[in-house]
């Protein structure tokens, strides 16, 4: 059906993609190091676009935001330092900052253009950006995490797909300059990529791989997001101490987040987005628990 309408595709293989009915190009201009696109949907409320790759739309940005934040947030319960690379558009320091135990968190994206865009276009996404608590720094996250001196309770990698810009921050000695800076008990989470996306299932493998090679405990976990290609996307957790399921208080962490308003993530969520189908156990090599046939 031909229709004289605006379409945005991000095109995930070939000429299959997802197409989002736009109503307006509001913004659309291309930084020192990506093209930074802002658009008004029909029906998705606004999105923003980094070199043609969906970051976000109003309609589902909750689902990704929560998810890369909440569950580390809730095993660790007192984390007071966090580190977030990449994440400009302060989406995961927004729900980072509703624990009210968190002192510091320090902002790192390389990108000014990012902060900027969503200070005018997504005021509720990025409200973080003036909380007291938050330190924005306009700076390679990769030399950041070289330079910086320790202990953070969490670090949290809020990149965009692992070419140009951000290809940096899916490299084994990155992962590594992170574990330097992480506390005794401390926790790496980074958004991985999706596992049925045949051109970037093979991250989802690398970062599981990294993460258990360098940390004694790694483990991948599932969140539905529409609006990214294929729709299931993968978070990768790697811990010094704590193991994602046998350590967490799923009483304790629905009691801390009540009063959150939180959309996507509680206690039951926390439990199943560990649980892998089995064509995910396979890619990253994880017989599971109970092992499989
Ligand atoms: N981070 C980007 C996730 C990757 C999306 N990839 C894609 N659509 N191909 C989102 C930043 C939000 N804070």
């Amino acid at each position: 059906v031909v229709r004289s309408q605006l379409q945005f595709t991000e095109y995930w293989q070939g000429r299959t993609g997802l197409s989002i009915g736009l109503r307006e190009v509001l913004y659309s201009e291309t930084s020192a190091f990506q093209r930074v696109e802002v658009f008004e949907t029909d029906i998705l409320g606004r999105a923003l676009a980094l070199d043609g790759a969906v970051m976000f739309t109003e309609f589902d940005e909750f689902v990704y935001h929560e998810m890369i934040a909440h569950p580390a947030l809730s095993l660790l319960h007192d984390a007071r330092r966090v580190l977030i690379i990449g994440g400009g558009d302060g989406g995961a320091a927004r729900e980072a900052l509703r624990h009210p135990d968190i002192e510091t968190l320090d902002l790192v994206d390389i990108d000014e253009m990012v902060a900027e865009v969503a200070r005018r276009f997504f005021p509720n996404v990025s409200s973080s950006l003036s909380d007291p608590r938050l330190a924005l720094h306009i700076q390679d996250g990769r030399a950041f995490v070289e330079e910086a001196k320790g202990d953070y309770d969490l670090i949290v990698v809020d990149s965009t797909d692992p070419f140009g810009v951000a290809e940096a921050l899916f490299s084994r000695g990155f992962y590594e300059s992170c574990r330097r800076l992480l506390a005794p008990k401390g926790i790496l989470v980074a958004q991985s990529e999706s596992p049925f996306d045949p051109s970037q299932r093979d991250v989802v493998e690398k970062v599981s791989r990294s993460f258990r090679e360098i940390f004694p405990i790694a483990a991948t976990y599932l969140a539905f997001i529409p609006t990214y290609a294929t729709g299931m996307w993968s978070f990768t957790l790697a811990s010094k101490r704590l193991h994602p399921l046998r350590d967490y208080d799923g009483e304790g962490a629905g009691k801390r987040l009540k009063g959150f308003g939180l959309k996507y993530y509680n206690p039951e969520i926390h439990r199943a987005a560990f649980a892998l189908p089995t064509f995910v156990r396979h890619l990253i090599s994880d017989p599971g628990d109970e092992g499989y046939a």
